[in-house]
């Protein structure tokens, strides 16, 4: 503030400015406008779906872009619960970091929504948690490597929390290190920073697996379960009627662990390091408890086929589809049978909850390319929460913040990444140009998307329809896209050669640097 107070208010407001736009402006987000865009934000979001306001959409994602650029920035904490906003003095759940969602969801929109530097206090954090992390891994669990749990602070506390006093459904899970190394990884996966990789992301990805690695045990058929393990915050109930939280190889121990050991063994290749390392990984991979498919056609939640009798069968916490997102091991063409137990899970599940549970399903919904129900989760979403309003219905407050109930700004974060999920997917190893674009956004267009590869996206469409893309190839190499329509791609004018694969996909070859324009042939 004394260095602030030298300059002139003009100069500060101008610097303010200059700085905000440089961050700000590298995505634009145009879904149509009407009308209702001239009213205050309070009036459009009780008028919300009873006159078109598109525009307020596009408000919102933005709006959470201007969160994390406001509050999370080199050298600063990470986002936390109630971010820079938090107006108690004893704040709900401490203002502090809750590993198994809230955290990592604050960060999903960083790199997809061009804000990678406003990544960079979340990477920081999982360093300085692992110095703990490794004493508690030692002491706890007399295992390598390091372990964080359900909720870290500001001295970066990585031990179970509750001093032996809480349910299991909070104490006993030891994979929100394993779960914070996946954005170490998606940064790289983003931007190719290579040297990040090696000195920084690879060695504190490869310290939670190797905790990983000494944490499972078999379970007598030679498959590696967790024991005992937890599935966030949820509960079960046994045929016999016993009501638990704790059994062995949660669906969601077992996906976290699955997306570590697969980011480890693809970091350690693209370092051209660590090959014993490496095949450790890929023996123990292979052996995982698989995810399974119940008797309703859902994802199991559990080790046995227990989620019909779930004590809170629409629990806000779906755990057990990270596999979906924000993992990437299920997915439509990869794995349909599991792609179609998810949605089933995800019906089951119904759509209602706390603002960062609406959001997590907005994702879910983006991933399973049904755009119209990712559209009604951002319609549930906007539902206006009065501001001493308690309980579990989500919605935001007059001002768009997330309400939990009370505010929470895991859900602003969530909905920036869910809308920008609905326009652009990257995490099957190509790019998917409009998988989820609902029938509520005919027309539209978006410019500076990342996606995994080093790749910038604009994308224009017309009546649900590609109309042109734009690619920007940072890095270079093969480029995969998904497209509704027949591509012709172009580069300065000139055409590019680009084959079509069995399934679909059109396929060049990208020089780094270059921009290549992509048209639906008619
Ligand atoms: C988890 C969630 C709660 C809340 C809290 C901060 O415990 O289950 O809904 O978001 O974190």
């Amino acid at each position: 503030l004394a260095a602030a107070l030298t300059l002139p208010y003009a100069q500060l407001r101008a610097a303010h400015v200059a700085d905000h736009q440089r961050l700000f402006r590298r995505v634009t987000l145009d879904l149509g406008t009407g009308a209702a865009a001239a009213l205050p934000t309070d009036e459009r979001i009780r008028r919300f779906g009873q006159q078109p306001d598109p525009q307020l959409l596009a408000l919102l994602f933005q709006y959470g872009r201007y969160l994390l650029i406001a509050s999370s920035r080199p050298g600063t904490q990470p986002a936390n619960l109630q971010g820079i906003w938090n107006e108690h003095v004893r704040p709900p759940w401490s203002s502090n970091w809750t590993l198994n969602i809230n955290a990592q969801m604050n960060y999903w929109p960083a790199e997809v929504a061009n804000l990678a530097e406003c990544h960079a206090p979340l990477l920081d954090f999982v360093g300085e948690l692992s110095a703990n992390g490794r004493a508690i891994a030692a002491t706890n669990y007399g295992c390598r490597g390091w372990v964080a749990h359900h909720n870290a602070d500001i001295w970066r506390q990585s031990a179970p929390p509750g001093d032996g006093q809480f349910r299991p459904v909070w104490s006993i899970w030891p994979l929100g290190g394993a779960w914070l190394c996946q954005h170490l990884w998606q940064h790289y996966a983003f931007g190719g920073d290579s040297a990040f990789l090696r000195d920084t992301a690879y060695p504190l990805m490869k310290g939670a697996a190797q905790f990983c690695l000494d944490w499972l045990v078999e379970d007598g058929s030679g498959q590696l379960v967790t024991a005992p393990s937890t599935s966030p915050e949820n509960a079960f109930r046994t045929p016999g009627g016993q009501v638990a939280d704790a059994s062995i190889a949660s669906t969601m121990d077992m996906a976290i662990i699955w997306d570590l050991f697969g980011s480890c063994i693809a970091a350690s290749r693209a370092l051209g390091a660590d090959d014993e390392f490496r095949a450790e990984l890929e023996r123990a991979r292979a052996r995982l408890y698989p995810p399974r498919v119940g008797q309703a056609g859902q994802l199991q939640e559990w080790f046995e086929d227990w989620d019909l009798l779930a004590p809170e069968p629409r629990h806000r916490h779906v755990s057990h589809l990270f596999g979906l997102h924000p993992g990437s091991q299920i997915t439509r063409r990869g794995t349909p049978e599991l792609f179609a137990a998810a949605r089933r899970s995800l019906e089951l599940r119904g759509d209602a909850g706390t603002g960062w549970s609406m959001a997590w399903k907005i994702n879910f919904w983006a991933r399973l390319e049904d755009g119209d129900h990712a559209y009604a989760l951002l319609h549930t979403m906007l539902r206006m929460v009065e501001p001493d309003a308690r309980g579990e219905g989500g919605g935001v407050y007059p001002n768009l913040l997330d309400a939990h109930p009370p505010f929470q700004i895991d859900g602003n974060f969530g909905a920036t990444a869910g809308i920008a999920e609905m326009l652009l997917q990257s995490h099957a190893g190509e790019l998917h140009l409009l998988p989820a674009l609902p029938g509520a956004w005919p027309s539209g267009r978006v410019t500076g998307l990342r996606a995994r590869g080093g790749f910038e996206v604009a994308i224009a469409w017309r009546d649900g329809q590609l109309v042109q893309a734009s690619i920007l190839a940072r890095l270079g190499g093969v480029c995969r896209v998904r497209a509704q329509a027949l591509l012709v791609v172009e580069c300065a004018g000139a055409a590019v050669p680009a084959e079509q694969s069995a399934d679909g996909a059109w396929l060049f070859e990208a020089r780094a640097g270059q921009r290549y324009d992509l048209v639906a042939r008619e």
